[in-house]
């Protein structure tokens, strides 16, 4: 009986220890890339580690109102992903925590990030921006192709157009802070109206505007051109463009929640989406961002950042608090409900 008591209080604590240490190796991430890619950081961390990820996809502005609205009891550790300024935004609202990673392997742009935000955020890859247009349904519907940003408020584009809406997406929020650079505030309002006439339909997400290009839904998309290259090596009549006035790029960002519960999960996962070994996976799943660690392995497919015409993308500015509430409350007034053509 006694022999029995001992084994039962000796099962108890093998139980509350093994309770306790699966407590301790969970990871909540929210990540903000294609959901492949996702999966495949996600099953990788956990071979390597034995840690248990939850893990949802989210769009990048989706990703920051959630972790606005948790601040004060958050679910999320990690924020994997997704587009930089938003990252920067949370890091100077106060909602991140800085990793500690080492960032001495870390190209420029990437260690910019982290110097911006005082180490709360870090830079993971980068991708520039640009247009593309299915060239089966140009060719069907008559339709020249585009070559500027400008060519879009062409009306022989009406309904023909698809981008998505900076309040819920990264992707959006950079083509506006791109526009902003590049043509002024005002101009830029009145282009992305102009070419709004021709717009059919403002995503959530970032991604599906080149989607639906490529299965003909639409004729021409506005995204990032990893991307678009991905769909176009997948076979789909997609051409890509680097519009000729030049454009922007991202820094996509890693970044731990402030008052994460999972905080040593939370920093190896910042170590592990850093490694090199790592990065240079993102092929495998057709992701052709460029890594943002110098020892990572660069797919001959990715989109060569040094030979577009990318513009000085300022993200101190863009990735504040005050410029994106404004510019998206300009969106919102003059962009979205503009008439169409
Ligand atoms: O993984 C592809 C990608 O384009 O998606 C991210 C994007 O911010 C998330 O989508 P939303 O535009 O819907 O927010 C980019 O960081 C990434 O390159």
């Amino acid at each position: 009986m006694k022999k029995y008591a001992l084994l039962g209080i000796t099962l108890l604590g093998l139980t509350m220890h093994s309770q306790a240490s699966i407590a301790a190796d969970k990871l909540n991430l929210v990540c903000s890339t294609e959901q492949p890619w996702c999966d495949l950081m996600v099953a990788g961390f956990e071979e390597q580690t034995g840690i248990e990820v939850a893990m949802v996809r989210k769009s990048t502005g989706e990703t920051l109102a959630q972790i606005r609205a948790e601040s004060a009891n958050p679910k999320i550790d990690v924020w994997w992903g997704g587009t930089g300024d938003p990252h920067l935004i949370a890091a100077q609202e106060g909602l991140l925590q800085p990793s500690g990673v080492d960032t001495s392997d870390l190209l420029g742009w990437a260690v910019n990030m982290s110097d911006i935000s005082d180490g709360n955020t870090v830079g993971i890859y980068a991708g520039a921006l640009g247009l593309a247009y299915n060239s089966e349904l140009l060719a069907k519907n008559n339709l020249t192709a585009p070559a500027c940003w400008k060519d879009l408020a062409d009306a022989q584009y009406a309904g023909e157009i698809q981008v998505a809406n900076p309040n819920s997406s990264g992707t959006a929020y950079t083509e506006l802070a791109t526009f902003v650079q590049l043509f002024g505030e005002d101009e830029a309002f009145s282009l992305l109206t102009d070419i709004g006439k021709n717009v059919n339909q403002y995503t959530k997400s970032g991604s599906a505007p080149s989607k639906a290009a490529a299965r003909g839904e639409t004729a021409i998309s506005i995204g990032f051109m990893h991307d678009m290259v991905k769909l176009a090596s997948s076979g789909f009549p997609l051409e890509i463009v680097a519009p000729c006035e030049g454009t922007g790029y991202e820094v996509g960002a890693v970044s731990i929640i402030d008052k994460a519960k999972n905080l040593e999960s939370a920093k190896k996962w910042v170590e592990y989406a850093l490694d090199p070994a790592t990065q240079s996976r993102s092929v495998e799943v057709q992701s052709f961002q460029v890594p943002s660690n110098s020892k990572s392995s660069v797919a001959p497919e990715s989109p060569n950042l040094e030979t577009i015409k990318l513009i000085d993308y300022d993200f101190a500015t863009y990735g504040s608090t005050d410029t994106r509430e404004r510019l998206l409350s300009r969106w919102d007034a003059e962009v979205k409900d503009a008439p169409k053509n």
